[in-house]
């Protein structure tokens, strides 16, 4: 049996910091396990100029523990205004890695979004031409769609439909939570990708419901059926290059979770690597994790790989079952489970 598995530094291509307290609190985390971060924009107010995203690459690096060589990549919260030069500038000046396109009411913080992909044309034909990465929130808002349908008919109605407009376009559909979205992306052309977050390999939507309603285990888009979260591990255990490591951790406080409203959101960030690891590891393709976590998403990205490496150990780690985020109750991903892996210092 392997023992110990040592792998380039990886990344995660899909993370949200959040500002203040919680910025502070969560960021070392990531830190400790990841060399870079795609940045997701939804604060509050959300950050849709180059001019924000550079003052809040600066806060985050402010709150960065000395210790930690980490480098927050920075992505553009689209409107129905942006304005493409902006956009372009921002790019050209390294602030902006990627734009997020957030159909507007589809997640946390996306009430600004797009209201319909006929307002962003002139931006994404922008973004073909320079070749700048568009994430995808792949859900439909209609309200007449299920929620569980909302990623499939997405893709139907939506995404199809561009990429076939705009064939060049440069796509992640983050956090793919189907089989119609493997099957989509791997159908598609080397410009489409997806990420894959530690809760879609690990839980369906049992985990939410069975035995009580469990706020912890709730995101968007929802975990779905098992048969989507198998077609999930292998389409991450593959060894195919268009998927990788987004862990999309979205924190929020307990009481924010445990609420008759309770937000939508998973903080896996504490134990992401031991999380995935485990995946692979059950599904017999630990010789595939280094592939998903540290070398298909520069390769998307058209970014350097990492230099040096991080270890990981077959030995117990205890999850807390909760968090201290800078003052703010936390509960993370695994509370209180017992993983197999553990990242070594
Ligand atoms: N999903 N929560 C959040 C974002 C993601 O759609 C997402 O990327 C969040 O809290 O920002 C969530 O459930
Ligand atoms: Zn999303
Ligand atoms: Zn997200």
């Amino acid at each position: 049996m392997t023992e110990a598995i040592t792998i380039r530094r990886p990344d995660d291509w899909h993370l949200h910091l959040r500002d203040e307290d919680m910025l502070r609190g969560v960021l070392p985390h990531t830190a400790r396990q990841f060399a870079r971060a795609i940045v997701m924009p939804n604060l509050s107010p959300p950050v849709t100029t180059a001019q924000a995203a550079a003052a809040y690459r600066q806060r985050i690096l402010k709150v960065l523990p000395q210790d930690l060589d980490f480098a927050p990549l920075m992505t553009c919260y689209l409107t129905d205004d942006t304005d493409p030069d902006d956009l372009a500038r921002g790019y050209a000046e390294g602030v902006f890695t990627a734009a997020k396109l957030y159909p507007a009411g589809a997640t946390t913080n996306s009430a600004n979004g797009v209201t319909a992909i006929a307002n962003i044309r002139r931006v994404l034909e922008r973004m073909q031409e320079i070749g700048m990465v568009l994430c995808v929130h792949g859900e439909v808002t209609d309200p007449e769609i299920d929620i569980f349908d909302r990623e499939a008919v997405f893709i139907e109605r939506i995404l199809a439909p561009l990429l076939r407009e705009m064939p060049g376009l440069r796509v992640v559909l983050e956090h793919a939570t189907t089989e119609q979205a493997v099957d989509y992306v791997l159908a598609s052309g080397e410009n489409v990708a997806a990420t894959i977050t530690p809760q879609h390999l690990h839980i369906n939507r049992n985990a939410m419901l069975v035995g009580g309603m469990r706020p912890h285990a709730y995101c968007l888009p929802v975990p779905k059926r098992e048969k989507h979260r198998l077609a999930l591990r292998r389409a991450a255990t593959s060894g195919s290059e268009k998927f990788f490591l987004g862990t999309d951790s979205a924190p929020h406080s307990q009481s924010a979770k445990e609420s008759g409203c309770g937000c939508a959101g998973i903080f896996n960030a504490p134990h992401a690597l031991e999380s995935y690891l485990t995946v692979f590891d059950e599904e017999g393709a630990l010789d595939r994790f280094e592939a998903f976590a540290s070398e298909n998403g520069p390769r998307f990205y058209r970014l350097p790989l990492n230099e040096g490496t991080v270890t990981l150990e077959r030995a117990p780690t205890d999850v807390p079952e909760t968090i201290d985020a800078a003052g703010t109750a936390v509960i993370p991903f695994h509370a209180g489970q017992r993983l197999g892996w553990r990242l070594r210092a």
